[in-house]
Order: structure tokens, then C-alpha cells, then sequence
């Protein structure tokens, strides 16, 4: 294992959680020099909390930015701050001790009783939401500057609210740029790989897997960039489907 996947690999938690209500699991396929993705969740009483990142550049510096925003957005969550403040924390964090630098992300809160949704999409592909197994398309609001350059201001959280059964796709750009002969996965190929797989009401993790390796192949195994992929499920027998 290389420093950088040391690094990376070190800070992230359990890849699948399921609890009352709601599922979430990430699958992430480093390329060979490693992109700077990471991710983490954490469910307190009934929210849900879950943050993806993606660091500009490869390598060691860029796990080691991955995984100090990751390190900012914990303290953050844990001091109880809200998602606007959590997003604006994570931009001045980065700024100051990254001059120069910064990582795209996504932030989101879910209560899993009412399916309150809260998010913050800073410079990142936005997570598409899929209903009854189709994608109903990306999460609607603005698509901010990146943590880390300072521009960041108030009012960067947007809201919606799920339905029973709603399923949230948070991706990084490794997904979608994956490139054949100079042509890009891109969101067509994998709203459709996604309805899918969703179709044949597998388990998320196993979806995941599925699409890791579609992506891999798609690329004949080269990944230029970090591939990550974050479902989220909200439903009220997310916990059984997972354990069929
Ligand atoms: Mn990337």
C-alpha cells in the first residue's frame, strides 16, 4: 500500500451502516496514485450526517487535504454546528492551512423520522435522487465554491424533503469523467446503470460493488481519478432489504 492510501484508507469508517429507517454505504476505488477522496457518516439519535469529499490534485497531499477536510467536518458535526456552518468552517479550515488548495464536497443532514433533507453542494458532481427506482434527477439549490478558497458565505443550505423509500446517490467526478477512448461515463450511462441494478432491488452495498467494477471496466481497470460512490436509503424497511 502506497503512503497516500495509507493515509486515505486510515480515516475512513465502516464502508455500509444500516440502522432504524435509513441505510448508507460508499464504495471508493482509488486510482493508482491515489485522487483524494474520502468520505464519513454518523447518525446521532435520528439524523443522519454525511460528508464527500474529493481534494484537488494526487497523491499524498491530496489524501492528506481529503482528510483534513473530513478531520474539520467531525469537529464541526461534534461541536453541533449546523450544515452552513459546518461548510463554512470546512472552507476557512482548508484555506488556512492548504493556501492554493481545495476539495470539492458534499455535505447533507437527514432526519430519518421525517425525511427532512439539508445539504450543501460545493463545487462537486450533485447527488441524484432516485424514486421508485428511477432517477428523478439531481438535488435542485445552487452548486457553491469549493472548501478552501474563502468564498463561501451564509445561505448555502438548501433543503427538500423525501419520501418513503427515496434513495440519495452521492458520486465523485472519477464516476462520470472515467473516459474510453476519450469518451466519459458521464451521468447518462450511470443514472441508467443505477435504475437498473435498483430495478433488481439489490442490496446498496452489492449496487455499489457492481458499479465500482462497471466503472473499472469501462476504463479497461486504469482509473485516472478516485472513484467514489455514497448511497443513501431512506425507507422504513431500508434495514430488511439490506439483510435479505
Ligand atoms: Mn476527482
Amino acid at each position: 500500500m502506497s503512503l497516500a492510501a495509507e493515509v486515505q484508507w486510515a480515516a475512513l469508517p465502516p464502508l455500509t451502516f444500516a440502522g432504524a429507517g435509513v441505510v448508507v454505504s460508499a464504495a471508493l476505488e482509488p486510482c493508482y496514485d491515489i485522487g483524494g477522496d474520502s468520505f464519513d457518516y454518523a447518525v446521532n439519535g435520528e439524523v443522519l450526517h454525511t460528508i464527500l469529499v474529493d481534494a484537488v490534485g494526487h497523491g499524498v497531499a491530496a489524501a492528506r487535504l481529503a482528510v483534513f477536510a473530513v478531520d474539520v467536518y467531525r469537529n464541526a458535526r461534534r461541536s453541533g454546528l449546523s450544515i452552513g456552518d459546518t461548510a463554512l468552517s470546512i472552507d476557512r479550515w482548508v484555506a488556512e492551512q492548504f493556501p492554493g488548495e481545495f476539495a470539492t464536497g458534499v455535505i447533507l443532514e437527514l432526519n430519518t423520522r421525517t425525511g427532512q433533507l439539508d445539504y450543501v453542494v460545493a463545487g462537486h458532481p450533485t447527488p441524484v435522487l432516485f424514486r421508485d427506482q428511477r432517477p428523478v434527477g439531481a438535488l435542485e439549490g445552487p452548486n457553491r465554491y469549493p472548501f478552501g478558497l474563502g468564498y463561501l458565505g451564509p445561505g448555502t443550505t438548501s433543503s427538500m424533503g423525501l419520501e418513503n423509500g427515496d434513495r440519495l446517490l452521492l458520486f465523485s467526478d472519477g464516476i462520470v469523467e472515467a473516459r474510453r477512448e476519450g469518451v466519459e461515463f458521464g451521468t447518462e450511462r450511470l443514472l441508467d446503470f443505477f435504475g437498473r441494478q435498483l430495478d433488481a432491488h439489490l442490496a446498496a452495498p452489492e449496487t455499489l460493488r457492481r458499479l465500482i467494477h462497471q466503472v473499472l471496466d469501462y476504463q479497461e481497470d486504469e482509473l485516472a481519478d478516485d472513484a467514489t460512490a455514497v448511497l443513501v436509503e431512506w425507507s422504513t424497511d431500508a434495514l430488511d432489504r439490506l439483510l435479505l
